[in-house]
């Protein structure tokens, strides 16, 4: 069973030039990227897409990053696409990450942590529907 999950590539791995890198990982898996695009997020939209942490500490600080530079965004497909592309992702907290993970090869910091994936497939269908609204 196909499933979909949105990905993005946030700032801070747009700006470290890693957007190739993520893409490979991406598709050595055997993933299939179904809609791409570089955008810089209005406050609006990334509240909206970091909802569940609205009430958190740390969600000024979120939003305020998320939005600070372009990103990519991009659906993903495939079998067990948001549990394969979280895999690919490794933790939220980089330092704890296996090397070998997106996060435990490029990061040291969970405030930038290079990727997001969707954490379920309700999750992915509500975050395609704020990024990609007409497409899917
Ligand atoms: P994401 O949603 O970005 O894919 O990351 P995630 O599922 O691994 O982690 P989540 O719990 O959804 O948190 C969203 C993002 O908020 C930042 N964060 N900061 N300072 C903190 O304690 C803290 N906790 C989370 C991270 O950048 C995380 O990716
Ligand atoms: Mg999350």
């Amino acid at each position: 069973m196909s499933e979909r999950t949105l990905v993005l590539i946030k700032p801070d791995g747009v700006r470290r030039g890693l957007v190739g890198d993520v893409i490979g990982r991406i598709e050595r898996k055997g993933l299939k990227i179904v809609a791409m695009e570089l955008r810089t997020l209005d406050a609006d939209t990334a509240k909206a897409h970091y909802a569940e942490h609205s009430e958190r500490p740390f969600f000024g600080e979120l939003v305020e990053f998320i939005t600070s530079a372009p990103l990519v965004a991009m659906v993903v497909e495939g079998p067990r696409a948001v549990e394969a592309f979280r895999a690919l992702a490794g933790l939220t907290d980089p330092v704890k990450s296996a090397p070998g993970t997106i996060r435990g090869d490029h990061a040291l910091e969970i405030g930038e942590n290079v990727v997001h994936g969707s954490d379920s497939t309700e999750s992915s269908a509500r975050e395609i529907k704020i990024f990609f609204p007409d497409r899917f």
